[in-house]
């Protein structure tokens, strides 16, 4: 059975190990999925991301999911495309190894991602999802946990791109 999901809707309902969000680095949330993500979790989300002191592009923190169902947030910090030649493919890879390696270091049996970048950030979503796919397949090669990752999509684009990849 694959170990990869295709979701349509939102990903603050998910009841589910760990959650990923597209943040910004301040971590200090925004708008999108980290809106949503920070509305639903409910203000003692806001307190543990103000100790982190922020975070990378192409990096990842942990914390608490509060008022969520998913136990954990893991807030990912995706690269905003300058057309291309920035490493942006790189620090978008970089941004979901790094969160599965955490997931891994928690134990986290299930973890949802959004589709990081693509909406305020610009990435391309087809380019977007070829990368983020091949990475995350190869290290659920390499790793048992987590034992599932599902991908949510919010908008009918980047959800039939993902079903048409998933399908091949
Ligand atoms: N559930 C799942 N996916 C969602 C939801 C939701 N509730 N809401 C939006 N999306 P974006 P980015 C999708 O813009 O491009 C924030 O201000 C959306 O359709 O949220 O990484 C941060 O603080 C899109 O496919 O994140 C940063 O400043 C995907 O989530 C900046 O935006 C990502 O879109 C990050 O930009």
């Amino acid at each position: 059975m694959s170990r990869i999901k295709l979701i349509k809707g939102d990903i603050t309902k998910l009841e589910i190990d760990a959650i990923a969000n597209a943040a910004n680095s301040s971590l200090l949330g925004g708008s999108g999925v980290d809106g949503a993500i920070h509305r639903a979790a409910g203000i003692d989300l806001l307190e543990e991301c103000r100790t982190l002191n922020g975070c990378p592009t192409g990096e990842a923190k942990i914390t608490k999911g509060y008022k969520l169902a998913a136990k954990y947030v893991i807030h990912c910090v995706g690269p905003i495309w300058n057309g291309g030649n920035n490493n942006e493919d790189a620090l978008l890879e970089s941004c979901y190894t790094n969160a599965l390696k955490i997931a891994t270091n928690f134990g986290i049996k299930s973890i949802a991602f959004p589709n990081i970048s693509t909406g305020i950030y610009s990435f391309p979503k087809n380019r977007a999802a070829n990368i983020v796919l091949s990475v995350v397949e190869k290290y659920l090669e390499n790793n048992s946990i987590p034992e599932i990752v599902y991908f949510v999509c919010f908008d009918d684009e980047n959800y039939n791109i993902y079903k048409n990849l998933i399908r091949e």
